[in-house]
């Protein structure tokens, strides 16, 4: 009787073990965002396709959110009738089919290897990169998407395995951004350009064809940290089968134990199901469903107005380096990761200005990593302090400043028994703490004594 008893129970064990999660919302949703992605807070998004030839967005005109200044929507915008990109086109390709771009798609000056090492010098800790996007372009041999992908079409080249294996190599998590729409293939479903397709399959077939066997392609192949789903909108989870997915993906692939997956999987989802919400533009007005949860979450942007390459965007339409450090700060303080995109120019290049930021944004990283990396949001920071971010670790927190001046700041942090400068553990720091209310003045630095080009951080030590 014990042995049958013994017996059974292992067999409960191991049928819980190989069926952990079930493709209900209410299973998949107990499954913790893992630790590594928690700790990680930045990370780099990469929209890389045949968009990036036409390189073609709207140009801004407040330097505010605005969709339509998207470069990778050029085929979309076109299907849209969007006056700009159908001149656009006219004028410079002669109305030529999209398709055509991603024969014009090179990317002779692609190194996986080059990019990994700028991404490491930036601080980042994981990449996301476009495997396919709206336009359905393919940056692996797809058996689903046979003769428009990488290696049938343009560069010859299996981009998301070259780019996979340097990111391996350099140390860094990488993943997969996925876009379930396309919007000109005729056998998607959803009505792009006002035509329904007469070949068009029902979403739970084109789900069932395209989508599921390709996500499980990067899942299996790549063996992706990270998927990343987009294009979700058009139909509600249960039509994109997302949850059969990721009870796939958590109980039997390859990476079922760490990989990292949004909230993009439905028109149902974002800021509800899934791993991590998302938003998107969010400081700019752009899409908030994840904000400010409780729940693990994610800012992406580009740098300039667009994820792809717009090459008629200037300087100022650019983040300048402090802005896209205090985008980081900002995103971390409140609990958040930032997924910064660049958008490399169509022979492969990253281009000089995001080069610039990212590097930045490394420098900065070097001397003040630590507020960062592995922090959290500190929920009792005071409010209403402007240019001024706070994180914590343990007991110590972090006041990171971006304001100008040197005037004192008063605020509850309890038992403090140190105030230094991450970086500068020589200059000295004005403080004092009476019942619990700390009131320090931001040093005043000497000519080179201050430990980076920006927004130097405090450590404040508690007991
Ligand atoms: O339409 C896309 C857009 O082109 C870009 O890929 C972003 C990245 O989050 N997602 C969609 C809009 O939410």
């Amino acid at each position: 009787m014990k042995k049958l008893m013994t017996a059974l129970a292992l067999v409960v064990f191991a049928t819980s073990l190989h069926a952990a999660y079930e493709a209900k919302w209410e299973s998949i949703d107990k499954r913790p965002v893992p630790q590594w992605w928690k700790d990680a807070k930045f990370g780099i998004f990469i929209h890389w396709g045949p968009y990036a030839v036409p390189a073609f967005g709207n140009i801004s005109k407040d330097g505010k959110f605005a969709w339509d200044c998207y470069a990778e929507w050029y085929q979309g915008f076109m299907l849209k009738g969007k006056k700009p990109y159908l001149d656009h086109h006219e004028k410079f390709y002669h109305n030529a089919p999209y398709g055509n771009f991603a024969a014009e798609f090179k990317a002779e000056h692609f190194d996986a290897a080059d990019w990994a090492k700028l991404f490491k010098k930036a601080g980042a800790k994981y990449v996301v990169l476009t495997s396919k996007h709206h336009d359905g372009y393919a940056l692996w041999p797809s058996p689903e998407s046979p003769y428009y992908n990488s290696v049938a079409m343009g560069s010859g080249r299996d981009i998301a395995g070259e780019f996979c294996k340097a990111m391996r190599e350099a140390g860094l998590k990488r993943g997969f951004y996925y876009s379930m729409l396309e919007y000109a293939n005729p056998l998607y479903p959803g009505i792009r350009d006002g035509n329904p397709s007469p070949f068009a399959l029902t979403p739970e077939e084109w789900n069932k064809r395209v989508n599921l066997p390709q996500l499980k392609e990067l899942a299996e192949i790549y063996e992706a940290d990270i998927i990343w789903p987009d294009g979700e909108w058009d139909y509600h989870s249960s039509r994109h089968c997302s949850e059969e997915y990721l009870a796939w993906l958590y109980n039997e692939s390859k990476v079922k134990d760490t990989v990292v997956v949004n909230d993009r999987w439905g028109k149902d989802c974002r800021g509800r199901h899934g791993g991590h919400y998302t938003t998107e533009y969010v400081l700019e007005g752009g899409d908030k469903s994840g904000d400010g949860a409780e729940h693990p979450w994610e800012e992406c942007r580009g740098i300039g107005n667009s994820f792809g390459y717009s090459r008629f965007e200037t300087p100022k339409d650019y983040m300048s380096r402090e802005r896209c450090v205090e985008t980081l700060v900002n995103c971390v303080s409140r609990g958040g990761n930032l997924l910064l995109n660049v958008g490399p120019t169509a022979d492969g290049r990253i281009p000089a200005i995001m080069q610039d930021r990212l590097l930045a944004i490394g420098r900065w990283l070097d001397v003040n990593g630590e507020a960062i990396y592995a922090s959290s949001s500190w929920k009792k920071a005071p409010k209403g302090l402007a240019g001024i971010y706070f994180t914590q670790k343990g007991s110590d927190l972090y006041l990171i400043s971006f304001a100008a001046g040197s005037k004192p700041i008063s605020f509850a942090a309890g038992d403090v028994k140190a105030v230094t400068v991450l970086g500068a553990p020589s200059v000295n720091v004005k403080w004092s703490v009476k019942d619990g209310v700390l009131t320090v003045t931001p040093p005043a630095f000497a000519n080179g004594e201050m430990p980076c080009e920006f927004a130097p951080v405090l450590k404040i030590s508690r007991k």
